[in-house]
């Protein structure tokens, strides 16, 4: 299955935990990382603190969702993730976007993840790296451009 992780952090080294999570995706059992987009300086939304760096991956994998979800937040508790209130400043957040076109509303897990289509900090580095993917129930994902064009974004050299 192919599936896309959306990564951001903005406590710590923000850069190196994201390349770091990258690191840990491309040695993760059952997948490979086929794809990663650049890395990109944004401003919080619905959040707190430092700017964010976001990038996004693109994995094939075996893995279940839920196995991939507890996959992604084992390398966040590698980086000491704590969630002491909603949407906190963090060392390392890793969100499954997207797993082939399947819809799952499980308590642990959504997919599509919510909130994807209205941020640019998911959009543009998916754009980067899939200009063509659609969101399911949503339509393409390059639609959504133009409504997040306001939020603050840089692609880092
Ligand atoms: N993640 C959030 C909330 N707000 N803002 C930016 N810029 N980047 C993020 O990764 C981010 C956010 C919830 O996970
Ligand atoms: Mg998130
Ligand atoms: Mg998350």
């Amino acid at each position: 299955m192919i599936a896309w992780v959306g990564i951001g952090a903005n406590l710590g080294d923000a850069q190196a935990n994201v390349l770091d999570a990258l690191a840990r995706l491309a040695r993760l059992g059952g997948s490979t990382l086929l794809h990663t987009s650049s890395l990109y300086r944004t401003a919080p939304i619905d959040s707190s603190g430092d700017d964010y760096i976001n990038a996004v991956a693109c994995l094939d994998t075996t893995l279940a969702p839920h196995d991939l979800l507890r996959a992604l937040q084992d390398i966040e508790q590698a980086h000491g993730r704590e969630r002491p209130y909603h949407n906190a400043p963090r060392t390392l957040d890793l969100d499954l976007l997207l797993y082939g076109d399947e819809v799952i509303a499980s308590p642990a897990l959504s997919v599509p993840h919510p909130r994807m289509h209205e941020r640019a900090f998911v959009l543009q580095p998916l754009l980067e790296i899939a200009p063509d993917i659609d969101i399911p129930g949503h339509g393409p994902a390059r639609s959504f451009a133009a409504l997040v064009a306001g939020q603050t974004i840089a692609r880092l050299a």
